[in-house]
């Protein structure tokens, strides 16, 4: 069967004016579907949570395809947001490792926006395979639904169906970090006038800019670990991640000042020289997908990706040894 999405046309809030794939319905209305990206759908949570008694949802519904008018007045607007996000995440995911979908099935995902009231956050669910978005409220925020955040979500999918990371401990840093590495370089690859790419996470879902996460110095949010810690087990999973999120971007731009960041190595490990995004993901998804258990800490992460740049690229070459440098500026060693 050949999938053919209709083309329609999107105001989002925070991606502005795209193209998306659609579905038209027998009676000549259209949906958000996405026949194109495995049938990944947007609906609408209705302020309801997902789970609760109170939960309901309905699909997404319009008579000419064009959708949302890129303010919050308009329900449609954050679902624009998202279903492009998706759609961008699955395209990022089969261009550069030749995956096609989360689960590499072909299987689309679906996500509800307008999730709860007012809320701060979005989420995954492993039981249902579905994502959350919430509107954002009260002070500083804005709707949860940010390219960099979709990939976050998505990427969880994509943790469950490989590594299968338990989300806790350090397993569960690993796990954060990860959605963190693959919601940025979704961002890198998407790359402006849609979103302009940064190694901070969530920035956009504050009205002011500040970064819920900062990728080259984690520290910078006063609660996450750039250097790891005998402690790194016992914080919160989206605090442990900052040791693996030091080490992408060790691995990938390197230490020292930089349009991106101003990342200093642990202790007194030496600077690090940047691969670049292309060879740093390649190292990350080969590790996650092949070598990672579920049960994996910061010191079986060091061994996943010596393996995989020495299958990438060969043992004792430059990447390798760039990843033990990435590792040792984040203060894991052998
Ligand atoms: N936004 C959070 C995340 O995706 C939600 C959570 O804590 N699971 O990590
Ligand atoms: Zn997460």
């Amino acid at each position: 069967t050949v999938h053919t999405g209709e083309q329609g046309t999107g105001h989002g809030l925070h991606v502005g004016d795209v193209e998306l794939s659609t579905t038209r319905r027998q009676d000549g209305s259209y949906t958000l579907v996405d026949p194109e990206h495995g049938g990944n759908t947007v609906s609408d949570a209705l302020n309801t949570y997902h789970g609760s008694a109170l939960w309901r949802s309905a699909e997404f519904s319009d008579a000419d395809n064009v959708w949302g008018d890129g303010t919050r007045a308009d329900r449609a607007t954050v679902a624009v947001d998202v279903l492009y996000g998706m759609a961008r995440t699955w395209d990022y995911l089969r261009d550069t490792f030749g995956r096609t979908g989360l689960f590499g099935d072909r299987a689309g995902v679906t996500a509800y926006v307008h999730h709860d009231v007012d809320e701060n956050n979005a989420s995954w669910s492993s039981t249902c395979k579905c994502m959350t978005f919430g509107d954002g409220g009260g002070d500083n925020r804005a709707p949860y639904t940010t390219l960099d955040v979709v990939g976050h979500e998505m990427a969880h999918g994509l943790t469950d169906a490989t590594a299968d990371l338990i989300y806790r401990g350090e397993s569960g840093g690993l796990n954060e970090a990860s959605s963190d590495i693959f919601g940025t370089l979704v961002e890198f690859h998407v790359d402006s006038p849609v979103d302009t790419p940064d190694y901070t996470v969530s920035e956009k879902t504050r009205l002011d800019g500040t970064p819920s996460r900062w990728m080259d110095e984690p520290s910078k949010d006063g609660k996450s670990l750039s250097c790891w810690t005998p402690t790194a087990k016992d914080l919160d999973v989206h605090h442990s991640s900052g040791i693996g999120n030091k080490f992408f971007y060790n691995l990938a731009v390197g230490s020292g000042a930089s349009r991106w960041g101003d990342s200093r190595p642990c202790g007194d490990a030496p600077p690090v020289t940047g691969l670049g995004n292309d060879r740093a993901a390649q190292i990350w998804y080969r590790a996650l997908s092949l070598y990672m258990v579920s049960n994996t800490n910061y010191a079986g992460a060091r061994e996943a990706t010596l393996r995989a740049a020495a299958d990438l690229y060969g043992a004792g070459s430059t990447e390798q040894r760039t990843v033990d440098a990435a590792w040792l500026a984040a203060g894991v060693s052998s």
